[in-house]
């Protein structure tokens, strides 16, 4: 029997309900030291993202994008249920659980250059609560509109709070023109609820073209308008983390150069998963684990 949790964020209601104000920090306390230093984690706190040059090296990104390169062309992975693929061009746009997938992924994940920022943000023990492989091709790639990560993962997968960060790790260099991340800075510390029942199998379009759990253009402009709008630009290698509430999205990439990158959520093992706040069933556990044993 599930003890039934607070849900301090109700969403995906039948008529539109105001903004929330975040309850929770961004930088949790009682973390073990790591290797972010109190400036980036202070920005962080504020911002709701921060960057990492050169997360990974050349030789390494190299094995990575072979590694991606292999998964992509496997026509057992290509037929997987885990495997999303663009409608129009039918090429593979997200391979998710590609940490179960692949053995180089799953010790990047414990990797401590990333395990422990995850665990120094979120203050705990951490588990991988979604990985994915994304590729954006060239010329076809196509972006996702604003939203809020924490207000799918709250409504469908049933995580109670705001305690989960995002790493996403560039496999080619983000240009301003090629569909890179735009972050909204600082508007992690509002919760915008959503309008609109969550389908059954919801998931089954939302990853590839999101209509449910996107913010009102009113509530959008009211953030853009207060924060800004800031994008993740950087070489292959490089990597973005940022906070579960953040609102960003990305457009599409129509430039002969794809965009590629290797996305790991973390979750805290305080954080873990319950029923689903606004959706009739939890989503599978390829999207959404509901193994919640400490990484490393
Ligand atoms: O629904 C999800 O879990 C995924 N959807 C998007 C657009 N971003 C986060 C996550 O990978
Ligand atoms: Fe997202």
């Amino acid at each position: 029997m599930t003890i039934a949790v607070e849900d301090r964020y109700p969403t995906r209601t039948a008529a539109p309900t105001a903004p929330i104000p975040r309850a929770e920090p961004a930088v949790w306390s009682g973390s073990p030291r790591g290797p972010i230093d109190d400036t980036t984690l202070d920005s962080y706190d504020a911002k709701g993202f921060l960057t990492v040059d050169q997360l990974l090296g050349p030789k390494e990104v190299a094995a990575f994008q072979s590694e991606l390169a292999r998964l992509r062309s496997d026509e057992s992975v290509r037929a997987d249920e885990r495997t999303v693929v663009e409608k129009q061009s039918q090429d593979v746009r997200s391979i998710f659980d590609v940490h179960r997938i692949s053995g180089l992924i799953a010790e990047l994940a414990a990797d401590p250059r990333v395990l422990d920022r995850a665990r120094q943000i979120l203050g705990s023990e951490v588990y991988v609560h979604q990985s994915r492989v994304n590729f954006m091709p060239g010329f076809t790639g196509k972006g996702f509109y604003w939203h809020s990560d924490f207000e799918t993962w709250h409504a469908e997968d049933g995580m109670p709070l705001m305690r989960a960060v995002s790493i996403s790790i560039a496999l080619t260099d983000n240009y301003p023109f090629n569909g890179g991340l735009m972050l909204m800075p600082g508007a992690h510390r509002t919760f915008v609820p959503c309008t609109g029942a969550t389908p059954s199998d919801h998931y089954k379009e939302s990853l590839k073209e999101q209509e449910i759990g996107v913010p009102a253009q009113a509530a959008l402009t009211d953030l853009a308008t207060r924060h800004g709008i800031e994008q993740f630009t950087g070489e292959a290698g490089s990597a973005l983390m940022f906070d579960s509430n953040s609102m960003h999205g990305s457009g599409s990439n129509i430039t002969p150069f794809p965009r590629s990158n290797i996305f790991m959520v973390f979750n805290s093992v305080d954080n873990a998963l319950t029923d689903p706040f606004a959706a009739d069933s939890p989503r599978p556990e390829f999207i959404a684990s509901r193994d919640f044993t400490p990484l490393g």
